[in-house]
């Protein structure tokens, strides 16, 4: 058993050695979803973002490297925790924050808001409020690549807290049995809501819970853009070789509150301070651009230039962009396909 145990086990490669172009691409991205969060945290304070909002903060390299990661016409969904994974699907700038603010420019024309957003186009099905509800979806698209013959796959991601869901397991089973192309990820950020990991998980190695049905596990550092990538590449690699789902545990940390009312009182700031000074996805990688000569500090400034237009232009957008009408309250509500 021990043996079995073993062997389900994928050992995480180490950083993928990316092209200067590449790391250039990766340090833009998750720069682009950090200023977005940070603007859109400000316009929540200014009364102009209402309902709920969850930021991703400190979470940037997981999304950004997976996506590196895969190819044209993969799937990606998530949580309720989605601004990072819409960005990284090169959803626009503009109508993601029009979402926010609840506009008629916005993804789904205002009337999804933060929790809600989807694009066909860029693959990107959601954005979903029900904690775990998400994973029986991806499931589904992972089966729909396979009963249309394509040899697309899809990446689901959850939560550590989401991890403890029954229906997490019943589409685990499912994807086991089929052999369905899905890469499920786990971002361990290590809380849920208040809640510490190990106050909450019987078995706090997330990547081992596909374990009982063959479905490797692969622990990663998801704060380290390539590492990230490297291991994308190679759960890529194993799902589109038909050898069915494999589960990839980030372990990460989310710098803000769950959401913007969130009391912080089950962590020190201590905590979190440490890891953004030791751990920081984006200041690692700059570090590290800076050390092997990739770029000099006026070509990463030139960058953060144009990622502050980018999301100085989204505000104004969101702001400027008209309320729905409110025929727009009868219009999307079922589609019959
Ligand atoms: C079925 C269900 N139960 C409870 C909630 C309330 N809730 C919202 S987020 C959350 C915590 C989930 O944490 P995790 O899966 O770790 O994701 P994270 O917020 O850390 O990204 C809870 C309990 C919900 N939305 N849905
Ligand atoms: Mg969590």
């Amino acid at each position: 058993m021990a043996k079995t145990t073993r062997r389900r086990r994928k050992t995480a490669p180490a950083a993928v050695a990316a092209t200067v172009d590449e790391v250039l691409g990766y340090y833009r991205e998750m720069l682009l979803i950090r200023r977005f969060e940070e603007k859109a945290g400000q316009m929540y304070g200014m009364g102009l973002i209402g309902g709920f909002c969850h930021l991703y903060i400190g979470q940037e390299a997981v999304v950004v490297g997976m996506q590196a990661a895969i190819g044209e016409g993969d799937t990606v969904l998530t949580s309720y925790r989605d601004h990072g994974h819409m960005l990284a699907c090169g959803m626009d700038a503009k109508g993601v924050m029009a979402e926010l603010t609840g506009r008629a420019g916005g993804y789904s024309k205002g009337k999804g808001g933060s929790m809600h957003m989807f694009s066909r186009e860029r693959n990107f099905y959601g954005g979903h409020g029900i904690v775990g509800a998400q994973v029986p979806i991806g499931t589904g698209l992972a089966f729909a690549h396979r009963y249309r013959e394509t040899d697309r796959l899809s990446l689901t991601y959850f939560g550590d807290g989401s991890a403890n869901q029954g229906q997490v397991y019943e589409s685990f089973n499912m994807a086991a049995l089929w052999q369905l192309p899905v890469v499920y990820i786990v971002e361990n950020n290590q809380y849920a809501m208040g809640t510490a990991v190990g106050r909450a998980s019987a078995q706090t190695e997330l990547f081992r819970r596909g374990e009982s049905m063959g479905i490797p596990g692969m622990q990663v550092d998801g704060m380290d853009v390539l590492k990230v990538r490297a291991a994308g590449d190679q759960a890529v690699k194993h799902v589109r070789a038909g050898k069915g789902p494999i589960l990839l545990e980030m372990k990460t940390y989310r710098y803000r509150g769950h959401s913007m009312s969130d009391p912080a009182k089950y962590r020190t700031k201590e905590e979190v301070q440490r890891v953004r000074s030791e751990r920081d996805p984006i200041d690692q990688l700059r570090e590290n651009i800076l050390e092997a000569g990739q770029a000099d500090e006026a070509a990463l400034k030139e960058i953060d230039r144009e990622v502050k237009d980018i999301v100085t232009e989204a505000a104004e957008f969101a702001q400027q962009s008209p309320e729905p009408d409110p025929a727009e309250l009868y219009t999307d509500v079922l589609l019959e396909a």
